[in-house]
């Protein structure tokens, strides 16, 4: 029997963990070789075309699929996905875009400044920031826009990810109203700006910046999160602080996040605009090839499913029931239902949802499975939500490759 290479991943990161937490081990203030792979661990092909990739190791992290070094950009295993439906924080993705990356951040010293359109502008400790309100804990999912990428055709520029730019942790923080109650915003406030610790290399790169309307920013759901699954977040994921929007796209969750600037006009920052845009119509789809007219910034999670218990090309003894397993998550109206094909759609059958984590969570799933006949079989899974959303038979495409939500496929073989 050979191991799978995920599997292989897995057995070799017990090592790479250790030697990274030792590296770590001295204190509060995180230093390591952030730029930079600690070493490689493996190799995986992702399933499109120059889907070779390195495993590589970096400080809190197990050995990730390398998608680039500089900066570092590392996708989550897809095995991760089928171990739990809280994604640790060890294995939980990571994407930046400029390689000005903190690399150690001491922080007692650490300030989030409030300023712009307020009556009392604001510098305060992470101390001064806990205490602010009382902390509140929710389970949501952070997916990159171009999570999926990959699998587009035609394919587009951009990150070829696969589908492991997801993950699903219990954040932990106060609401972001509670810091913009207590600056007070003035009359003519219409948007909020976060701006983080990194920074462009060279002059001429624009600093990493996004913004919310003021009423989303002020929902009481936004969040200033210091903490994921019960510890501090890994440097990598935004140490000491970062924004976590439920049910919003990634590239709002603003990361090591200290200044944040109330606007009395919309922010035009690059990437606001022209990047993260996504066509202006009802399904933020064009025809493959073709660009949009007019754009608008890319919001709310697309509905999703997937099969985590097999993958492609896994066996199955004929005539034996398995239990199939998998995930599903929407932008946080709900999962009413998920349903299973094991006939390439011709047929489906609703599957068994697992507990509910709170409506920001994957959804765990799960339905028995007896193969009939040798061969293949392909099984789909079709999540749908509480104002019916669903996820189409073919896929939507847009230039920039981002919102994939097609049912996937698994092939498996009955032996
Ligand atoms: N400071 C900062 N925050 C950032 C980014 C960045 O480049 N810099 N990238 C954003 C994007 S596009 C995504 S998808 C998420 C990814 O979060 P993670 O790296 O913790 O998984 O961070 C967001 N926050
Ligand atoms: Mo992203």
């Amino acid at each position: 029997m050979s191991l799978h290479p995920l599997r292989l991943a897995s057995a070799l990161s017990r090592r790479g963990f250790l030697r990274s937490t030792g590296l770590l081990a001295a204190g509060t203030a995180l230093s390591g070789p952030l730029t930079q792979a600690l070493g490689a661990a493996g190799r995986v092909i992702l399933p499109f075309e120059n889907g070779a990739r390195e495993l590589a190791t970096y400080p809190q992290k197990r050995p990730m699929i390398l998608l680039t070094a500089r900066p570092p950009q590392l996708e989550t295993p897809f095995a991760v996905f089928n171990e739990g439906i809280l994604t640790p924080n060890d294995a939980f993705f990571v994407r930046y875009h400029l390689s000005g990356i903190p690399t150690a951040i001491d922080p007692t010293a650490f300030r989030l400044r409030v300023h712009g359109r307020v009556a009392a502008p604001l510098e305060l400790s992470l101390d001064s920031l806990k205490s602010l309100a009382p902390p509140v804990d929710l389970v949501a999912v952070n997916q990159c826009s171009g999570n999926s990428r990959g699998h587009f055709t035609p394919r587009v520029n951009g990150g070829q990810l696969s589908h492991g730019a997801m993950g699903n942790a219990r954040w932990t923080g106060i609401p972001l109203k509670a810091v913009l109650d207590k600056a007070g915003l003035l009359p003519g406030a219409r948007q909020v700006a976060f701006n983080g610790l990194d920074h462009a290399p060279l002059p001429g790169t624009p600093d990493y910046v996004k913004a919310l309307e003021v009423d989303h920013a002020l929902d009481g759901e936004v969040m200033l999160a210091w903490a994921m699954n019960g510890a501090d977040l890994p440097m990598l994921n935004g140490y000491p602080l970062r924004l976590v929007v439920p049910g919003y796209y990634g590239t709002y969750w603003v990361k090591h996040v200290d200044d944040i600037d109330v606007l009395d006009q919309p922010f035009t920052g690059f990437w606001m605009t022209p990047a993260y845009r996504i066509p202006d119509n009802p399904s933020h789809s064009v025809e493959p090839g073709t660009t949009p007219e007019r754009t608008i910034p890319i919001d709310r999670l697309t509905i999703r499913s997937f099969i985590t218990s097999v993958t492609e090309g896994a066996t199955l003894p004929t005539g034996r029931v398995a239990e199939i397993r998998g995930i599903a998550f929407d932008s946080g109206h709900g999962i009413r239902e998920v349903l299973f094909s094991s006939d390439a759609g011709r047929s489906w059958r609703p599957a068994e949802l697992g507990a509910s984590l709170g409506r920001y969570s994957f959804r765990e799933w799960r339905i028995a499975f007896k193969p009939a006949s040798r061969g293949q079989h392909t099984l789909m899974s079709r999540a749908m939500n509480r104002i019916g959303e669903t996820q189409p038979l073919e896929p939507l495409w847009n230039p920039a490759g981002y919102r994939r939500n097609v049912i996937e496929r698994v092939n498996v073989e009955a032996v």
